[in-house]
């Protein structure tokens, strides 16, 4: 019989879904797992990162189930954003029934690679009954102040009246008209994360499971930064301008001062001066630059002379006060003093405009250096000089003792700065959860009754991406009572960053169904945290600090009583092709579709799993799919001689007993130790080579021990190729999922060779290899090697001058 993998993959997944085989409940008397991906954004169809993604997770919960956890799979759709916005633009379609097909195509995709999910949990998070609570969470917040509105600058284009994302902005023009885009001061809604910094920062040393790599990029978002602040004044006013820097020990090279151009002070310094008009210009100009390429360090950095001079508080120099485009509002105090010698950002823009320099921290190298032969800046440690009464100190140890004279003089204060900054969730769309709020001119703003959500996002609107929020046109939504005075109001028609949609879904799918709360706190207490997490590094900051800034707002509320929602994260590599990532745009993606109807799904599972290990890059490689193909056929075959054979008590295979209780070990011990699934299969790889050697060329199965070997590689490689495990599984005669039948065990005892077969060497030269017992002592080791026929003749007469023993494998000796 041939392997039909259409009709078995299609067998199965009826089955599974007939008998609802991954459904749970919580179970008292077993232990729980959860195991999540990322969900979903529904573009329609999956691709390969989907595929790869959503196949690692499927085989840890497969793993699990075999292993007897209870295990919780559920998926969902992330179906708020702006695709389908654009879509329902471009093409003037619907965004909601748009999303809704494609949520369809999605689920009919993956229920073809055969995931092990509880689709009885499945959520949307375009759905009322969902985005519900999005707006629940916000009213709490709202309540306790930690959802607020603050002007700010966005990305605006004049000719769509709309504000931009920053990805939106190509080139300083809008993505949609090219026209150019303007920073425009809008009130948004705000949420405040930065409330919970410290406890965002301090509980990533919960975190050991996770890749160092995520847990330091959160760091270095979190950001914080102990420093000094400093008050220098301006010559002519007087007035203050304090400045942030973690480099107190610098303070004496301070050779200028650099302040935001959007710093509130700027305008004043200028006033009057031969240089305002050029100021003013630049100012303008920088207003135009992102954020992201002021602060990168390859742009290179631009600013000019205010005509204005600050007073250096510690020895009253007076030093030039500039504008650059590298200092940023949004730090510190938005201003900053200059050390170009022992800053290398400084240092390039002292050498571009010809600023003076004085070194003030000297290593132990280059004694005598002038600053004018720097190449670059001094940043590491050293011994300050020029420093008044600091000289000679450590600079580490200067810069404790400078903060705290600073502080006693009332010159500058020590101070911690953190590079988070609250969260903007106002967007000016459609396709989003409408933001619970209503302006009276009244009561000024009122936040929506809890009764009365949800605030349904009105059906079939028109977007023409034009003319601001789209929801700003639609009347019946905009114009509503007061709920406390029952005047006519306005309501918000901003709605929410897709972002706070996915901060808490993992909560929702244990009890995905509730009406009355959030979620059930007994089903969550059940199976929170989420044992594994998998998804991709792109989201190793946002979505991964908002949902961990949410769950300790959850246990705030008293809803949950953990800290943290992942225990374990998993990130996986990508996926490439020909060395490049496959991507849409580069035009180099294999559609999973095709590979599933030439090879089927189990084939394309295992090519993916056994190519790379989950965390690192996969390149896709044709021949490697016709590798898996090939090798699936070869156990089918094994398994069918399997089923037919009649096994008598017959001589024993040893080396197959062993060989099968060695790879059971050596797959349980890989899974245990950080899901090395490549590892596993070429484990099982080995095995059927094994068995094959054992059964010969006409595939008979005649004994207990070849039987066996064929059962245990069903059930390892069950959470790998789930659809043939189970028909396998079945043809061997065994009844129910192999999913229920537990992993299979091996025993200690099994896995010691009877003979070990140990390589001798003769100075460094393989001259002859002996046969012993495995537990022999070195010291019959020994003999039985100096007594080897070969061994004695090349060793002769000649006096031993050592003998190297690595034992179980080599003996060198020298002579
Ligand atoms: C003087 C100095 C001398 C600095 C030196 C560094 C080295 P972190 O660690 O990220 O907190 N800085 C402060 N505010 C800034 C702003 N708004 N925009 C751009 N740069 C700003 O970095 C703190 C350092 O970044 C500060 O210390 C300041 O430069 C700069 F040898 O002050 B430093
Ligand atoms: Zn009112």
């Amino acid at each position: 019989m041939k392997y039909d993998f259409k009709k078995i993959e299609e067998k199965w997944q009826r089955r599974w879904q007939r008998d609802k085989t991954y459904s749970v409940r919580p179970d008292s008397k077993r232990k729980k797992y959860y195991c999540l991906e990322m969900f979903p954004y529904p573009s329609g169809k999956i691709h390969m990162g989907h595929v790869r993604n959503y196949t690692i997770a499927d085989v840890i919960a497969r793993y699990k189930m075999m292993r007897g956890f209870n295990v919780l799979h559920p998926v969902g759709f992330d179906a708020f954003g702006q695709p389908a916005e654009n879509a329902a633009i471009k093409n003037n379609t619907d965004a909601e029934a748009w999303t809704l097909k494609c949520i369809e195509w999605m689920k009919a995709e993956l229920k073809r690679m055969g995931f092990s999910y509880d689709w009885g949990r499945e959520i949307s998070t375009c759905l009322p009954e969902y985005y519900r609570w999005n707006q629940w969470i916000f009213l709490k917040m709202f309540e306790r102040g930690l959802a607020y509105r603050k002007a700010s600058s966005v990305n605006w284009c004049p000719s769509c009246e709309t504000t931009l994302a920053n990805e939106e902005v190509i080139d300083g023009g809008c993505w949609r008209c090219k026209n150019e885009v303007a920073q425009k001061e809008l009130e948004q809604w705000y949420l405040k994360i930065t409330e919970y910094q410290e406890r965002l920062l301090e509980d990533l040393n919960q975190l050991s499971r996770w890749p160092e790599r995520v847990v330091a990029m959160q760091k270095n978002w979190l950001g914080r930064s102990e420093g000094v602040e400093i008050y220098f004044k301006a010559k002519d006013s007087g007035q203050t301008i304090p400045v942030f820097t973690t480099r107190v020990d610098t303070i004496f090279g301070a050779t200028y001062i650099v302040l935001a151009p959007e710093h509130p002070l700027v305008k004043q310094l200028i006033k009057g001066r031969q240089q305002e008009k050029q100021d003013l210009d630049f100012i303008s100009k920088v207003a135009k630059e992102t954020k992201v390429a002021r602060a990168s360090q390859d742009v290179k950095k631009e600013g000019v002379f205010t005509g204005a001079y600050a007073i250096n508080p510690v020895n009253n120099e007076e030093i030039p006060i500039w504008i650059a485009d590298y200092v940023l509002m949004e730090y510190g105090t938005g201003a900053i003093m200059a050390v170009p010698t022992h800053d290398q950002r400084d240092f390039l823009f002292a050498k571009e405009h010809n600023l003076p320099m004085r070194i003030v921290i000297r290593g132990s190298e280059d004694q005598n250096i002038r600053a004018e032969d720097l190449s670059e800046a001094y940043e590491a440690d050293g011994v300050q000089v020029n420093s008044a009464q600091f000289d000679g100190l450590p600079n580490n140890e200067a810069k404790v003792k400078i903060a705290e004279w600073m502080e006693q003089k009332g010159i500058g204060r020590r101070v911690v700065n953190w590079r988070l900054r609250d969260w903007l969730i106002s967007r000016q769309r459609y396709w989003g959860t409408p933001i619970p709020i209503i302006y009276c001119s009244k009561c000024g703003i009122v936040p929506v009754p809890e009764k009365d959500l949800p605030v349904e996002l009105p059906r079939k609107v028109k977007i023409s991406g034009e003319g601001g929020s789209p929801l700003g046109k639609v009347k019946s939504f905009v114009e509503v009572k007061c709920p406390k005075c029952g005047s006519a109001a306005r309501r918000e028609t901003d709605t929410m960053a897709t972002f706070f949609d996915s901060s808490w879904y993992f909560l929702r799918f244990c009890s995905p169904k509730d009406k009355k709360e959030i979620f059930n706190k007994g089903e969550a207490k059940h199976w929170m945290p989420v044992d594994q997490y998998i998804g991709g590094i792109e989201h190793a900051i946002l979505h991964l600090l908002y949902s961990r800034f949410f769950t300790k707002f959850f246990k705030d509320l008293g809803l949950i009583d953990f800290n943290e929602p992942f225990v374990n994260l998993l990130t996986q590599g990508m996926v490439l092709k020909e060395g490049e990532v496959m991507s849409k745009s580069r035009g180099n993606v294999v559609d999973p579709d095709g590979v599933i109807g030439k090879y089927g799904a189990d084939t394309l599972r295992l090519f993916i799993l056994f190519a790379a290990p989950p965390e690192a890059e996969l390149e896709w490689d044709d021949r490697g799919i016709e590798g898996s193909s090939r090798f699936v056929s070869r156990l089918w075959r094994l398994v069918e001689a399997s089923s037919q054979a009649r096994v008598k008590a017959g001589p024993d295979n040893k080396d197959l007993a062993r060989k099968t209780h060695s790879v059971i070990k050596k797959i349980t011990d890989d899974m245990e130790g950080g899901f090395k699934f490549n590892t596993c299969i070429a484990a099982c790889m080995e095995l059927v080579n094994e068995i094959y050697k054992s059964v010969g060329d006409k595939v008979e199965i005649k004994s207990k021990t070849e039987s066996a070997a064929v059962r245990a590689l069903v059930c390892l490689l069950a959470p790998f190729i789930p659809h043939l495990a189970e028909e396998m599984w079945q043809m061997l005669g065994e009844k129910g999922s192999v999913f229920k039948s537990g992993w299979p065990s091996y025993e200690e005892g099994m896995l010691k060779a009877d003979i070990a077969a140990i390589i001798v060497q003769v100075n460094g030269k393989v001259r002859s290899k002996v046969e012993v017992s495995p537990d022999i002592s070195e010291e019959d080791l020994r003999k039985a090697v100096l007594s080897d026929e070969k061994v004695r003749q090349w060793v002769k007469d000649s006096p031993l001058k050592k003998i190297i023993i690595i034992p179980g494998k080599l003996v060198n000796i020298v002579v």
